[in-house]
């Protein structure tokens, strides 16, 4: 169930939300995986499941009067709040030893979901699955969608200690850059490129898995956070953005990139972490079933439901 679990619980949080970009439809990703009966396929793997309906986010947004742009960031105070309370939630659901399952939504909500993890496994690695690497920073991201620039906040680089995000985010990088890989990136700004080259960043690219296989990375992958250590002991919190897989197999996301993962590799990705008990905390985020036709919208719900439990102990024997 997990070394750094009290009890093999799993509290799923689900974030209908889609403030860090501009499509709307990413808000009843929750929604949609639920109804599609993820809680009892969790059951079905022997978990005790927590789920007290989805985070109320309207009540959050009723505070916030007016949310002009700061700088290029789009809707900052909304994001900002929305972040914070993720990070409450998912803060609360690790101390009690369970695993926090965050069901998004945009990815920004990953500034709150990874912010709660390291609040209680301050060593936590941070494996981040995804086409693009989420780090720009409020002075690198042309679009101001803030949903690209979650990672930044998390390694705290210059241009992140900003209102309203510092009212809550501390000025202390939470994460360390030789903790954070990357698997499945083919969509990158000049600007993160820069950001990944400088901080010396491990990313793992389409490329990386055609030339050695997705076993080798993700050993690589883990080999990296652990200090080339034979123990593979160190708390990972696994985040995972839908649109890590190619398009043909998840479709129903809001920026879908050609040439991406095939439904083994990022399911071979979610068993190979679960395997190592290290896990503690997963999100599953950017399935947006409103985009495209109901049949692609289905398949986008079952795949995320698939690597949900794949990362939750499902085994093909
Ligand atoms: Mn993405």
């Amino acid at each position: 169930m997990g070394r750094f679990l009290k009890e093999k619980t799993v509290a799923i949080v689900g974030c209908p939300f889609s403030g860090g970009q501009r499509r709307t439809g990413v808000d009843t990703g929750p929604h949609a995986l639920v109804s599609a009966g993820l809680p009892k396929q969790l059951e079905e793997l022997g978990w005790k499941v927590e789920f007290n309906g989805h985070q109320k986010f309207e009540e959050i947004g009723k505070t916030i009067t007016s949310d002009a742009d700061i700088g290029v960031m789009k809707q900052p105070r909304l994001v900002s709040a929305v972040t914070k309370a993720v990070a409450d939630t998912v803060e609360k659901h690790a101390r009690a030893g369970h695993l926090p399952l965050t069901l998004g939504g945009d990815h920004s909500l990953a500034l709150g979901t990874v912010s709660g993890s390291l609040r209680v496994h301050s060593d936590a690695a941070l494996i981040w699955i995804d086409a693009h690497a989420d780090i720009n920073t409020p002075e690198t991201t042309e679009t101001g969608n803030l949903h690209g620039c979650p990672v930044s906040f998390l390694l705290g680089l210059p241009g992140t200690d900003v209102e309203p995000f510092n009212s809550w985010v501390p000025a202390k990088p939470l994460l360390r850059s030789d903790s954070l890989v990357y698997i499945g990136l083919r969509d990158i700004d000049a600007g993160e490129r820069k950001i990944l080259r400088d901080n010396n960043i491990k990313a793992f690219s389409m490329h990386h898995v055609d030339k050695y296989g997705i076993g080798k990375v993700v050993e690589m992958a883990l080999d990296h956070v652990n200090g080339n250590s034979s123990r593979r002991d160190r708390p990972v919190h696994l985040s995972f953005d839908v649109d890590a897989l190619d398009p043909t197999v998840a479709p129903s996301t809001g920026t879908p990139v050609r040439g991406g993962l095939t439904f083994r590799e990022g399911h071979y990705i979610c068993e190979a972490l679960y395997e190592t008990g290290c896990l503690v905390a997963v999100d599953l985020m950017e399935v947006n079933p409103s985009l495209l036709e109901d049949r692609d919208a289905q398949q986008t719900i079952a795949v995320g439901c698939s690597l949900v439990r794949a990362a939750m102990g499902e085994t093909l024997l």
